[in-house]
């Protein structure tokens, strides 16, 4: 028999909606794919969003295509979302439209970190791509729409319905660090800034105070850093 004692449910509420944590120097790993793993997160704000901008670190082998970010609202299950179509290709779908970003396949002998910011704004519908603190050519989409605050926001699944409807061949495989959010378009230099670690101010997704809940096979681990030296 379960009992809900009023007072201990809200208080669990509060304590749930207040948990946040400093992850700085920590990555989430996503160890296999799954239709199930993945790690909510909830924004701080609660305004309508008429400009955006996302940035994390992701780290992956995988040549498949993954989704990296999603927020999905009550009448769009792909209100924004963040997706790595190919290993040269990154994509951000607003509302009911979607732009993609090609680079030249980089000729690595081994897979590296990438820090990607995208940024959106309503008024001219402007998509900036940042990718390890260099701007692509900018595109545009879905000009004087309006993002709902009431989301679900997930990492490392894609939503193709609130919170769930998730699908193994979009899952992410690797690891996530440095996630942040902010409710406006930053400027170029705060760009350069997120990419060398820094963070502007006033982010309403704030890795260095989380507010997060990991589900499935997911974990916690320290950013690895390589001591080795050759001889
Ligand atoms: C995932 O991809 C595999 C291989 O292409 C395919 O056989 C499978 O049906 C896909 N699963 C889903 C859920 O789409
Ligand atoms: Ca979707």
């Amino acid at each position: 028999m379960e009992i809900f004692h009023p007072f201990l449910l809200i208080l669990a509420v509060l304590l749930g909606s207040l948990a946040q944590e400093d992850l700085e120097r920590q990555v989430f790993i996503f160890p296999e794919s799954s239709d199930t793993s993945h790690v909510v997160l909830k924004a701080t704000s609660q305004q309508p969003l008429t400009s955006f901008t996302i940035c994390l670190r992701s780290y992956t082998d995988m040549t498949r295509a993954h989704t990296l970010f999603s927020y999905a609202t009550k009448t769009s299950d792909n209100e924004i979302v963040v997706f790595k179509s190919k290993t040269n290709e990154y994509s951000l779908y607003v509302g009911t439209a979607d732009v993609i970003f090609f680079f030249p396949e980089k000729l690595v002998s081994e897979p590296s970190w990438e820090q990607i910011c995208m940024s959106w704004e309503s008024d001219t519908g402007l998509v900036e791509f940042w990718l390890d603190g260099q701007p692509f050519p900018r595109n545009g989409m879905m000009k004087g729409h309006v993002i709902s605050p009431e989301a679900s926001i997930v990492l490392g699944q894609d939503q193709d319905s609130f919170g769930g409807g998730f699908d193994i061949n979009q899952s992410f495989v690797g690891e996530l660090t440095d996630v942040y959010m902010w409710d406006r378009v930053l400027s170029g230099d705060e760009m350069c800034l997120v990419w060398d670690n820094h963070v502007p101010s006033n982010p309403i997704i704030n890795w260095r105070s989380l507010n997060y809940v990991m589900r499935g096979y997911t974990v916690l681990k320290p950013f690895l850093f390589s001591n080795c030296r050759a001889e």
